[in-house]
């Protein structure tokens, strides 16, 4: 059984938005166009609260893309972005939303980071999204979303660790750095992943 998995197609990623993805409106209208060759489509969002210490805000005389330790781990600093309730934490108005059968939040712990959609950046704290997809017969995801290079990066890495297949579909999903991207993609296909065009289904 084949999956979709939309990560963060969230209004903030979006040209205008306060963390843009260059051209990330872009994929609305294929992952659209996409869900109808699931057999399940899942979504993932970034869920912020206020005080998150992701933010450069939090922080005094840091200022966004700063890099700091946090808790141990490497941090970067972002816009504010994705707070929990706000517009710019809401799913794109163009996406479709009736084929979603959940959304998985992430992100809410104010003391760390979560890029995957799977764990938190320590990989300690489960979102239940593996467990969830196991129990409804899932062995293949498909990755589409923002950003690439980060958490659609991250949720795959993880996705491969939970012993699923993993394909991304590169022009549904958009990079916030090209040059970071390319380096990845072959890191990622090293690891087994496939990386397609919409074209394969959409014809
Ligand atoms: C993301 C940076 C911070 C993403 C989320 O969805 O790629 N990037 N939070
Ligand atoms: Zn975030």
């Amino acid at each position: 059984m084949k999956a979709l998995l939309l990560v963060d197609v969230q209004n903030d990623f979006m040209p205008g938005g306060s963390l843009e993805v260059p051209h990330g409106n872009l994929i609305v209208t294929l992952i659209n166009r996409l869900q109808k060759y699931f057999d399940l489509v899942v979504a993932t969002q970034d869920w912020h609260p206020q005080n998150h210490m992701s933010f450069a805000s939090n922080h005094s005389n840091k200022k966004p893309f700063d890099e700091i330790n946090l808790n141990g781990i490497k941090q970067i600093l972002w816009p504010d972005h994705c707070v929990q309730g706000s517009k710019g934490a809401e799913l794109h108005p163009d996406l479709k939303i009736n084929k979603i059968a959940a959304i998985f939040r992430k992100g809410m712990d104010p003391e760390i980071d979560s890029y995957s959609g799977f764990y938190d950046n320590n990989h300690q704290i489960s979102t239940g999204l593996s467990g969830y997809l196991k129990e409804k017969g899932i062995t293949e995801l498909f990755f589409c979303g923002l950003a690439a290079d980060i958490c659609v990066y991250y949720t795959i890495k993880d996705s491969l660790k939970e012993g699923f297949s993993a394909t991304l579909i590169e022009d549904a999903s958009r990079p916030l750095s090209i040059d970071v991207f390319n380096r990845i993609k072959n890191e990622l296909t090293n690891k087994g992943v496939r990386i397609i065009s919409s074209h394969e289904f959409l014809i």
